[in-house]
Formats: structure tokens, sequence, C-alpha cells
């Protein structure tokens, strides 16, 4: 992970902690995944603390004396606050806050917090807010219990730095006003979305687990020169490019958010519009860094995510085994959604032009065998089908010119 360096304001002082409520459930992971987000927005996890039971308190997430071992804990490490790996209730953040004194967070906010200070384009941010506003909304009397007297710092920040709104009026207001803001750009990439449909373009989206290496893959394909760091959620908005493979093909990338367990389901209806971006694209491919021990966990979120937006079905999918420079020793899980499957390294190249031969056999596989006798006066019509297909046969016959050729559906169409 990249290590953060504060400008100004000291870097604050967070303990994750977690509930284990069964044998292996992941907690321990989840809750590491919880010290490295913790990290990406800007704090420093100085602890961790884990308590086994049924379920959280209701009154106060920890039980009585888990509670008192993590008030030694804060003191020990000289804690500014706490975040919990799961969302806490208004309830619970302001008890927890009376008996720790210390700044209380879940993980909701954390993620949130990464959202905004990534977020870049209009459509972006207003999604960000979105989310933080409604979640705000639904935890107001615990938030403004629990955060400190300035309520600034990690967990409150807005898109652009700004502060954590807490009037309800206001909140509402706001929420109103993106909401039509929101509804207006989804509009606008719709319009894209049906002139790509029309131009018959070949789309394909990069789905996968945050860090997984989906924009370096975007950039190792087609010097796209998207922001890839060792980050959590370094990618917040959907990057299209065109790729000219080999026979001259074209085809369009789309690389976009990450998932992650446990996605603030605020946030996963305000990036509804970004999120469902593979829902139109002809094949999907699903990034897995190979080498993270927790690479079987990952994908079942990342389908359980595809799963809940509704993008999964009928979908061909690639499973493109990442960072295998780091991983050559490794038994690779199974994805079993996946009709093929590849491995290889973003990052150093390797495998890509397998990567890119198997691109242009699923395109071509969507392709229909075509012949058609054009008018002289048709060049249009075969130059097109140059640019979008593949001529196997031309010829200069007397009453016109004879094409016989491999062409994506809506071409067939266009002339049988
Ligand atoms: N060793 C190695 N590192 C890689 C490889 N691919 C990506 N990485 C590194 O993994 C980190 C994450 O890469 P990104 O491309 O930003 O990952 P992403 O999936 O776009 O992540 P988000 O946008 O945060 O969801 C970066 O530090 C990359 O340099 C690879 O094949 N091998
Ligand atoms: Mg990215």
């Amino acid at each position: 992970m990249t290590e953060t360096f504060s400008t100004g304001e000291a870097v604050e002082r967070v303990i994750a902690i977690g509930i284990c409520r069964a044998e292996q459930d992941g907690t321990e992971r989840s809750v590491k995944e919880l010290g490295a987000l913790l990290l990406t927005a800007g704090a420093q996890c100085v602890g961790e603390m884990i308590q086994r039971r049924e379920g959280a308190d209701p009154a106060t997430y920890f039980g009585k004396g888990k509670l008192d071992e993590l008030k030694e804990l804060i003191a020990q490490t000289d804690a500014d606050g706490i975040a919990a790996d799961d969302e806490l209730s208004p309830a619970q953040m302001k008890n927890l806050k009376a008996s720790l004194g210390v700044k209380v967070m879940d993980r909701t906010m954390i993620i949130l917090d990464i959202f905004a200070k990534h977020a870049v384009t209009a459509e972006g941010k207003i999604q960000v807010e979105l989310a933080q506003l409604r979640y705000t909304a639904a935890h107001l009397t615990g938030l403004r219990a629990s955060l400190s007297r300035l309520g600034g710092g990690i967990g409150t920040r807005g898109p652009g730095e700004q502060k954590l709104e807490l009037d309800r009026r206001v909140i509402h207001e706001r929420i109103g006003l993106l909401k039509e803001r929101l509804k207006e750009l989804e509009r606008h990439r719709q319009v894209t979305r049906r002139a790509r449909a029309r131009a018959g373009s070949f789309v394909v989206s990069i789905v996968g687990y945050t860090n997984a290496g989906k924009s370096t893959l975007l950039n190792q394909l087609t010097n796209a020169g998207i922001l890839a760091e060792d980050q959590l959620f370094a990618t917040l908005d959907p990057t299209t490019r065109m790729l000219r493979l080999e026979g001259g093909e074209e085809l369009l990338l789309t690389d976009t958010v990450g998932f992650i367990r446990k996605l603030p389901h605020h946030l996963v209806e305000a990036f509804r519009s970004t999120l469902e971006e593979a829902k139109y694209s002809d094949l999907i491919l699903h990034v897995i860094d190979a080498s993270n021990p927790e690479a079987d966990t990952q994908m079942a979120v990342v389908y359980e995510t595809l799963r809940d937006l509704g993008v999964l079905k009928d979908r061909e999918i690639i499973a493109v085994f990442n960072k295998w420079d780091l991983a050559s020793e490794r038994r690779l899980p199974r994805d079993i959604h996946a009709s093929r499957q590849i491995k290889l390294s973003a990052k150093t190249g390797e495998g890509i032009d397998s990567l890119k031969e198997m691109l242009r056999a699923c395109l071509l596989q969507r392709r229909l065998s075509f012949e058609h006798l054009f008018p002289y006066s048709d060049a249009g019509a075969i130059s097109l089908i140059r640019k979008r297909g593949t001529i196997c046969r031309e010829e200069y016959r007397e009453d016109g010119i004879f094409i016989q050729a491999q062409v994506p559906p809506d071409l067939f169409g266009r002339w049988n």
C-alpha cells in the first residue's frame, strides 16, 4: 500500500474493530482490509481488535468486557478514533462515543471518504455526495454525537474537501437537487450508449475487485494513461478507450470502479449507473489479483455484486488471472462463470498478446458469413465492411463488386 504523508493536519490514529460471527467467516481479513482502507483515506491504523460473538451488541457493538479491553488499547496506542468493520447504528455510535471518548467511525464512512477524495468528474462527485448525504441522513443523531467537536478529519470529508453537512433540512434539499442533476447526466450516458450500439461497436467491460489491476490492464492494452495505483478505489469514473486488434478489428474497452466486500448500499445505489456499465457490454473481462491469498473470496464478492446489479445474465466472461509475475507458484481458483481464462501480468505485459488473440476470437465468433453483390456506386458500403468486418473475397464483376466477408450481426442485417 502507498505510504500516506499528511499535509498539515496530524495523521489520525485509528483502531479497526470487527465482530467474528462464525469460525472462518473472513472477519480477520476484512478487518485487515479496513486497515488498508484507513491508510488509503489518509489515517494510520494503529491496532485491530476482534470479538467473537453471535452478533453485534445492539447498544454498543462490542460486549461490555471487550469494550474495556478496547479502552485500554486506545490508551496504549494513543488512538484518536475507532472504526467498526460493520455499519453502526446511530445508537451504537452515540454509546460508543460516550463510553470510549474518541471519534467513532464505521467502514462505510471510510469508504465514502475515499470515494470523495478520488472522485474527479462532475458525475462522480455528485454520486459520492449523494451517497454520503443519504448515509448521513440515516445516521444523523449518531454522527452528531460520535464525531469530534470540530467534526473534521477522515470519515467526514465530501468531494472537494467540503465538510459533512449535519442539518437535516439542508441535507434533504441537497439530496433532491443532486438527484435531479444525476438524472440529467445519466440521460447523457444513455445517449452515448445508444450511439455506440448504433455504430455496432464491440464493447468490453473490465470489472474486478479493487486493486486487482484493472486500470493497469487497460493502460497496457491501449496506452490509456489512467491513474493506476497501489490504492483502494483509485478509479471511480468510467474510462473508455478504443483498442485496434491485429486484423484491424476495433473494440471499446471500459474500466470502472472496483468492488469490495461490504460495499455500502448507499454507494451501490448512487453509483448504479456507473457500476451497471457492464450490462451494456458484449463481453466482460473479470480481472483477478491471482497473487492475493484472498482471490477466492474477492471473486465471490465481485460475482455477488454483479448479480445484484443484474449484470450476470447471458454475459460472456473471460477470467483474467493478473499479477502472474507474483503468482506463478499459486494454485488458481476456479472462475465458474467464465467461459475462457488467461494468466497474465498487466504490469510486465507478459500474456497481453494472448489476451488480444482471445479478444479477437470472441469478436470474430460474433460475426456472420456474408455475401453480396454491390453496385459500383456503393463504394461506401464496402469501406464500411472493410472497417467493421473482414473481407475474404472481393471480385470486380461486370454487374458490380462481389464481396464475401465476415461481419458483425448489424451489418449482416443491413443487406440481407
Ligand atoms: N506485480 C504486479 N503488480 C500489478 C500488476 N497489475 C497491477 N499491478 C499493481 O497493482 C496496483 C493496483 O493496480 P490498478 O490498475 O490501479 O488496480 P485497479 O483494479 O484499477 O484498482 P482500483 O481502481 O483501485 O479499483 C498497482 O500498484 C499496480 O502497479 C501485475 O500484473 N503485476
Ligand atoms: Mg483502477
